[in-house]
């Protein structure tokens, strides 16, 4: 396997991973400044198939209408052109001072009636580039202190806003669907909706939740002691998965947005794999940086790395399915049972009785052991190359 990006992997990065130009709390960019459309150019020589953007990735937050409309229609024959597509479109609600206690849960209602322009303005946006996915991620949504709102209303709130958009979306035709993205703290002490679960009960709540899914983001999930992999599990059960954020996080660490696979080698193999062997089939998309240490040159080993790395990952995982032992421990383990395929195939009373009438002996059942010590051997001696 070349490990060439290729468009059909779906690969995509936030036009925000290339431009970051490593500031950080302590210490000013270290790279100059990149314009969204070389970018563009760049990703699509690397073999990349979509890019995101916020609003103010392209337009400037005091831009004219007609700046507007120029970089509107400069950026679409760009993508066009590089052969690429618009992933996703998002707003920037955290940059600006404006939103300092946060945009649908400000305590200022003026605040919250300008967060639903923007993002009525950046949903235009995104229809506009032939966006089909619009992302939330409520950075500023939150606190530091706790008495400063009333938390039930910023729920209703949330609720509120996202209601209005949807109804928005509609009544304009968009084909567009909304996707939330969660994350514990930072740059809030405490952000609400800390987890995709938490997300996940939300959306339930919602005018059409049919409208509304996730793209958890691997650093968020760790950022909450979460299981990633996991979390993509039940969104995909849930039909809610529309894309993911994908980069690599060191343990207990504030958002570290590394390039993914540099970090946690069997947390990301254990992803590859399932979204793999899933057929997961929505936008595999890199939100990261490139280390602050970098200049321009490293910002391609950075988004080439993060590419390569899945593919390496997606043959590793195509290896294990394949592994003879792999296969042994499983048909080892999967103890077939009509009485557990009477419970899947839904209740009657007479399953009930016979569950109830047969007699499980727990000693046998717990006696043998499962292999999996041998099983993770596998995996890791997959991954380091010497199977
Ligand atoms: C910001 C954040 C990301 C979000 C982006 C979308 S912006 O970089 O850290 O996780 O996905 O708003
Ligand atoms: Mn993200």
């Amino acid at each position: 396997m070349s490990y060439e990006p290729r468009r059909e992997d779906k690969f995509s990065f936030g036009v925000w991973t290339c431009a970051n130009r490593g500031r950080d709390p302590f210490g000013e960019a270290t790279r100059p400044s990149m314009d969204p459309f070389y970018i563009i150019r760049k990703l699509g020589s690397l073999g990349v198939w979509g890019i995101s953007l916020h609003d103010n990735d392209l337009i400037p937050i005091d831009a004219s209408a007609a700046e507007r409309d120029r970089l509107v229609s400069e950026f679409r024959k760009t993508l066009a052109d590089a052969g690429m597509v618009t992933a996703a479109a998002t707003t920037n609600m955290f940059y600006d001072p404006v939103f300092k206690d946060g945009g649908f849960t400000s305590n200022d209602g003026r605040v919250r009636s300008y967060s639903i322009q923007k993002v009525m303005n950046a949903i235009d946006v995104g229809a506009e580039l032939g966006a089909d996915t619009f992302i939330f991620w409520g950075g500023r949504e939150g606190t530091e202190v706790d008495f400063s709102k009333d938390h039930i209303d910023s729920v209703k709130r949330y609720r509120d806003a996202l209601n209005f958009l949807c109804n928005y979306v509609k009544d304009q035709g968009y084909n567009m669907r909304f996707s939330l993205e969660a994350k514990p703290n930072e740059p809030r002490g405490d952000i609400y909706f800390p987890t995709t679960g938490a997300l996940l009960g939300f959306i339930a709540t919602l005018e059409y939740p049919e409208m509304v899914g996730v793209n958890p983001e691997v650093a968020h999930e760790l950022m909450a002691n979460l299981n990633c992999c996991h979390v993509y599990a039940q969104c995909m059960d849930a039909g809610k998965l529309f894309l993911v954020h994908l980069n690599s996080q060191k343990y207990a660490r504030y958002d570290q947005d590394l390039r993914f696979g540099s970090e946690d080698i069997q947390g990301s193999f254990a992803m590859v794999h399932l979204l793999e062997t899933h057929g997961f089939d929505g936008a595999r998309e890199y939100d990261a940086h490139p280390y602050r240490t970098e200049d321009e040159a490293g910002v391609w080993e950075f988004v080439k790395g993060c590419m390569r790395n899945y593919l390496i990952l997606k043959e590793k995982a195509a290896q294990f399915e394949a592994d003879a032992e792999v296969r042994q421990i499983r048909e080892a383990n999967n103890g077939a049972c009509a009485l557990w395929d009477s419970v899947a195939g839904g209740y009657s009373g007479d399953k009930a009785k016979a569950i109830k009438a047969e007699d499980y002996d727990i000693g046998a059942m717990a006696q043998r052991g499962l292999g999996y010590e041998r099983l993770d051997q596998i995996a890791c001696e997959i991954l380091m190359g010497v199977r």
